[in-house]
């Protein structure tokens, strides 16, 4: 169960993450169990568990995790360019605000370049979902970016940037939802800082040549 004690506002120090972060990872996206947008109201593109193995990351700890992630073009980033605001609700829109501002000012994404795909906000899950009991281990990355159309068999590159909380199991469905929404904030206050906005430009999240099925 999670602790009742207020929650930080952002997490890993101001100046830049600290190891064992960043760490990179990448997968095709695949299907799940469909609960993320069905359920929850919250969608996750889940990468094969192989994904782990890039970088030899099989160990890493279960829990949620957030960085940058790295789309290869499909429809769904063509529809909605990143930067566009989006119809996008699960974000306090004033942390929304200042993420999108603080990453205008350092653009590698965005209409230019949306040949080569693009870079969106992201946090993610790794473990077995305690409040449903998974027996499998997931990779699941939610994008917090309003999307028309789903992107299943796009590539997915990761860079995750610091650890914000273990996997619990909670004793109602909303109280899961409401922790994922203060992950979604924790995550937009994270990510705008300039040490950790940088690395929306680091070139791992736009190499696709080669990535193909599953990991590589
Ligand atoms: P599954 O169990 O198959 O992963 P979900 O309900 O979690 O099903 O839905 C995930 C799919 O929704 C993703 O694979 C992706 O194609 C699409 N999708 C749409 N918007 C988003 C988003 N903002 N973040 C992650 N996936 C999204
Ligand atoms: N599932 C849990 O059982 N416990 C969690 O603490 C938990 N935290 C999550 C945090 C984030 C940011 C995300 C995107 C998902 C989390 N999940 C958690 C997984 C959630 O149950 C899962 O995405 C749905 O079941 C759809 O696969
Ligand atoms: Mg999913």
């Amino acid at each position: 169960m999670p602790s009742d004690n207020p929650r930080p506002l952002v997490i890993g120090p101001d100046n830049g993450p600290e190891a064992p972060f960043p760490l990179r990872l990448n997968g095709k996206v695949v299907k799940g169990f469909g609960r993320g947008s069905n359920e929850l109201g919250i969608p996750t593109a889940n990468i094969p568990i192989s994904g782990l193995s890039v970088g030899g990351h099989e160990d890493v700890e279960s829990g949620v995790y957030y960085g940058w992630a790295g789309l290869s073009l499909s429809k769904a980033t063509h529809q909605n360019p990143p930067g566009t605001k989006s119809k996008y609700k699960l974000m306090n829109e004033q942390i929304h605000d200042s993420l999108m501002t603080t990453l205008s000012g350092n653009d590698s994404t965005g209409e230019g370049t949306q040949d080569k795909g693009s870079v969106y906000p992201m946090v993610l899950s790794i473990g077995y979902n305690p409040y449903y009991k998974n027996t499998v281990r997931s990779v699941e990355v939610h994008i917090m970016h309003g999307f028309e159309v789903e992107f299943y068999g796009s590539h997915m590159n990761l860079i995750i940037l610091g650890f914000i909380r273990p996997e619990y199991d909670y004793v109602s469905k909303e109280s899961l939802i409401d922790d994922i929404k203060t992950d979604i904030d924790v995550a937009g206050r994270s990510l705008a800082r300039d040490a950790y906005a940088s690395f929306k430009n680091d070139s791992y999240l736009l190499e696709f040549s080669g990535r193909s099925e599953v990991a590589s």
